[in-house]
């Protein structure tokens, strides 16, 4: 039934775009989204998401339930490399997944909630994983078929840049809206929101980190926010950054370098605001 939804609105947007070859309305166009809209479902036991999708901008809504806190990582996987092999690899104790595919999008982990993302799809097969502690088994994929049936990225109030393993923040990040993730780096990072501990800041949980983590660690890791996800090198997504209670919060990046070292324990970690 869910997945009979998520054709119906696709269709509705491929239905949109042809009237207005026809030149039958030119208020569509500016109206809400003309990008396709589906929604992704993940709790505790498995994921549900359509199994082919549109090329081009999508609107991607994730919504988490359960338990436990959920962390969807999205890969196109390069030329060659089967959904098999990718997830052999991603289940493995040493795998890289970041060689096999371009990580596109996601969500930062969260507990039982929603975030509301935009991808650029292209044509291929896309794994998704729920990126948790130890190996998942939450892990399924679409295939991305035709020609783009939207060109258009979402309207953004700012962009947060990964450069040079820091998160550079658009002006007033912190208020609700729409925000650009975008990488220039050469390596994958990974979005994730955390509210600081009273009295403590960004560079304290950077020092917590290189101590080895000992004591009471200085944000809320009990409570995972979400934020933006994963995104690969070259790669652009979006987000929606929810109206957050007022206090003092870190976007943080989570994944290993090659060393093992966590990207936050080396700096890559940004405070910010929210009145
Ligand atoms: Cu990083």
């Amino acid at each position: 039934m869910k997945i009979l939804v998520k054709t119906i609105t696709f269709a509705f947007a491929v239905a949109t775009l042809a009237a207005l070859g026809t030149g039958a309305s030119a208020t569509v166009l500016a109206s809400a989204s003309t990008r396709p809209s589906i929604t992704v479902r993940v709790d505790d036991r498995r994921i549900m998401a359509p199994t082919r999708m549109p090329a081009g901008y999508v609107d991607i809504h994730i919504v988490t339930s359960g338990k436990v806190h959920h962390h969807l990582a999205f890969w196109h996987l390069n030329r060659g490399v089967t959904a098999k092999r990718f997830i052999q690899v991603l289940k493995g104790p040493n795998g890289d997944p970041f060689k096999l595919g371009t990580a596109i999008g996601g969500n930062g982990p969260m507990l039982a909630g929603r975030l509301d993302t935009t991808m650029r799809l292209v044509p291929g097969r896309v794994v998704f994983a729920d990126i948790v502690e130890g190996p998942t088994t939450r892990i399924t994929s679409f295939e991305v078929v035709g020609a783009p049936v939207s060109t258009q990225p979402p309207p953004a109030v700012g962009t947060i840049v990964n450069r040079s393993y820091r998160f550079v923040l658009p002006a007033h990040f912190g208020r609700p809206g729409v925000y650009g993730f975008t990488n220039p780096d050469p390596v994958a990072h990974d979005g994730v929101i955390y509210r600081l501990v009273k009295g403590k800041s960004a560079d304290d949980l950077v020092h917590w980190l290189q101590g080895g983590g000992k004591g009471r660690p200085p944000v809320v890791f009990a409570r995972p926010l979400g934020g933006p996800g994963v995104i690969g090198s070259h790669w652009t997504s979006w987000f929606r950054l929810p109206k957050l209670a007022p206090g003092r919060y870190v976007l943080g990046c989570f994944l290993p370098a090659k060393d093992g070292m966590l990207h936050a324990a080396m700096g890559m970690v940004a405070e910010f605001k929210v009145h």
